[in-house]
């Protein structure tokens, strides 16, 4: 996924249920098909002579990356255009959903629940695993509750076969055929079968979502039966994996993820930018405490993060999570996965509320902002409805210059103030 607003998040791969993938398989814009039956079956007929034509050719090209021809052929035996991978493709819109929505979800008690009993019946497994790669079992367990619900939703789809139609479909074509390389690259290695290598519509497999290249990067063996095998209802390959994956990405075991924190009065909102990290004495030197009242302990630097603004949740947060980032770069996945993880651990529900309620700014709303800001010289950046740090920047001057709480939030109210 590209760069992803501080504020708003494009969940449009969580809500389907695929969850990110770990190195995340991208954003993608929806583009239009006639809906006339019989252009329809003109194109389907097309498509499968000119995805055999395309097969015949891709196969000459993975032989030359070193796929063999009997890997090849039962690789391949059966595979059709999938019409169905195509139309996921097609019909994914990017849609905003406000981060307190998105928590609701990801947090939601039958999640906590669920994730408890499946922590107590892989106990072992969780705790071999924590030992082995220094990563808290509970944030292993929560990545794995978003991405497949703790293995309930891994997704059936046959993997060779929704890479080939995605590959050959052009759009993203690029990506996609090195992920299918990867997955036959997979299949060489003797991880696991053809039939047994399903996943979601875009590639994404097992209990924890891994798409082939990251398979190939950062899966482990789990359980020392020889094989990476993360697509079996037994999850120890998978989780280890996953912890495998954070690992590598600079797990500190010492270090939470993040905590909510308390903000003074008068609190200078400018200062909670992620480049900002301080020592958590710092930020109470400035008055920003725990809810608890007390400082928080000295994990190491941080900084602040308020994913709604100046109103509900603010977070103090550590390295940790930018690892965490290495899943799914959107902030509501990362503290999802950080809330999941704290509850499951039986720590306190987030406790300030959320604006809810609030209308968030359209696409176009946000490109009409970005247009009075540039118009009245707070912004010198492309007008394109991405709220990136530019944006907020410039909504900070322009708050500061009108005497209200220079929180850098993209809301209604803000757009009314520029109008
Ligand atoms: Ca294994």
């Amino acid at each position: 996924m590209s760069f992803r607003s501080a504020l708003f998040v494009s969940l449009t791969v969580l809500l389907a249920g695929q969850a990110g993938s770990a190195q995340p398989v991208g954003s993608v814009t929806p583009h239009t098909f006639s809906t006339e039956t019989s252009l329809l079956q003109f194109v389907s007929t097309t498509s499968n002579v000119g995805f055999d034509r395309w097969i015949d050719a891709f196969k000459a090209r993975a032989a030359r990356e070193g796929i063999s021809q009997t890997v090849l052929t039962r690789a391949f035996s059966g595979i059709d255009y999938n019409e169905s991978v195509i139309a996921k493709d097609s019909n994914q819109s990017e849609f905003t959903k406000q981060i307190w929505d998105y928590l609701d979800s990801a947090a939601s008690p039958t999640r906590v629940k669920n994730g408890k009993a499946a922590m107590r019946k892989h106990a072992k497994t969780l705790d071999d695993i924590e030992a082995r790669f220094g990563v808290d079992k509970h944030v292993v367990a929560a990545v794995w509750g978003l991405e497949s619900a703790y293995g309930a939703t891994r997704g059936d789809i046959p993997i060779i076969e929704a890479l080939a139609t995605l590959a050959y479909d052009g759009r993203r074509g690029r990506f996609f055929e090195a992920q299918l390389i990867a997955a036959l690259q997979i299949l060489q290695s003797g991880d696991t079968t053809p039939r047994n290598m399903t996943g979601s519509w875009a590639g994404a497999m097992g209990h924890t979502q891994f798409i082939p290249t990251s398979f190939l990067a950062f899966a482990v063996d789990g359980d020392g039966d020889g094989k990476r095998d993360i697509w079996s209802d037994d999850p120890t390959d998978a989780l280890a994996s996953t912890a495998a994956y954070l690992a590598r990405h600079g797990w500190n075991k010492n270090q939470p993820w993040g905590v909510e924190v308390r903000l003074p009065r008068g609190f200078d909102y400018s200062s909670a930018r992620r480049e900002n990290m301080r020592a958590p004495s710092d930020w109470g030197s400035t008055g920003v405490v725990g809810m608890n009242g007390q400082p928080v302990p000295n994990y190491g630097a941080a900084s602040i993060l308020l994913p709604a603004g100046a109103q509900g949740a603010a977070f103090m947060i550590f390295e940790n999570f930018r690892v965490i980032e290495r899943y799914n770069k959107a902030d509501a996945y990362v503290i999802g996965v950080g809330h999941l993880s704290d509850l499951l651990k039986g720590g306190d529900p987030i406790q300030a509320s959320w604006p809810r309620g609030y209308n968030p700014l359209s696409f176009n709303e946000k490109k009409q902002m970005q247009r009075i800001l540039k118009r009245k010289g707070f912004l010198d950046d492309k007008v394109d409805g991405i709220i990136g740090p530019n944006s907020i920047n410039a909504i900070r001057d322009f708050q500061r210059s009108i005497g209200v709480t220079p929180d850098g939030y993209p809301s209604q109210t803000l757009l009314g103030q520029l109008r």
